[in-house]
């Protein structure tokens, strides 16, 4: 058996935190273990489609994330969610709503110019030519976590390797 958690990735947009946690959710279903991830694609168009980019809102988003992730929690899976979660207070919110070995700050650290070179959907560019506001990384700020369980240093490393280093931190903190 396995004990349920959260993983809670974070870092900037195109920093590859959705390719990441999708992969570890393929690595962790062929070991047959129930995990399930939550992130923009399923969230932002559905649940929380009401909420915009600004503070107060991203704010929001993150709350709801925070309870809907506690639900899978209790359900026994591993969930991973990938949200920019650029404030520090609000990963902190969503920290203090689990036991201290049920969450897992996962920092996917990659330099903002990598990003915007990556920029898969053009938004960097948008945001740079003003044509859209509060862009994290542009007009909107992104705190790097202080502590968090485990840093990603994404430009470094293959997605399969990544993938590797959390299965290696779940298996030591007897969560595997
Ligand atoms: C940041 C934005 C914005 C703004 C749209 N700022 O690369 P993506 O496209 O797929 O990931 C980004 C996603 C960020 O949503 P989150 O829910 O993760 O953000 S937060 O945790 O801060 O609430 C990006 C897209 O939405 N996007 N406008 N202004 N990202």
């Amino acid at each position: 058996g396995h004990k349920s958690c959260v993983l809670w990735f974070t870092g900037l947009s195109g920093s590859g935190k959705s390719s990441l946690a999708n992969a570890l959710d393929v690595e962790l279903f062929h070991q047959g273990i129930k995990s399930y991830v939550l992130d923009g694609d399923n969230i932002r168009h559905g649940l929380n489609k009401d909420l915009s980019f600004k503070k107060e809102d991203r704010k929001e988003n993150i709350r709801r994330v925070g309870e809907v992730a506690k639900l899978f929690v209790d359900s026994g899976h591993i969930v991973s969610t990938a949200f920019i979660s650029p404030f520090y207070e609000d990963r902190q919110l969503v920290r203090n709503m689990f036991e201290q070995n049920e969450f897992i700050e996962v920092f996917v650290d990659c330099p903002l110019h990598l990003c915007e070179k990556r920029d898969p959907k053009g938004l960097y560019k948008k945001a740079r030519l003003g044509e859209i506001s509060d862009f994290t990384g542009i007009d909107s700020p992104y705190e790097v976590p202080i502590n968090p369980e485990l840093v990603i240093e994404a430009d470094k490393m293959t997605i399969e390797k990544s993938v590797q280093l959390v299965m290696s931190y779940l298996k030591d903190s007897d969560i595997l």
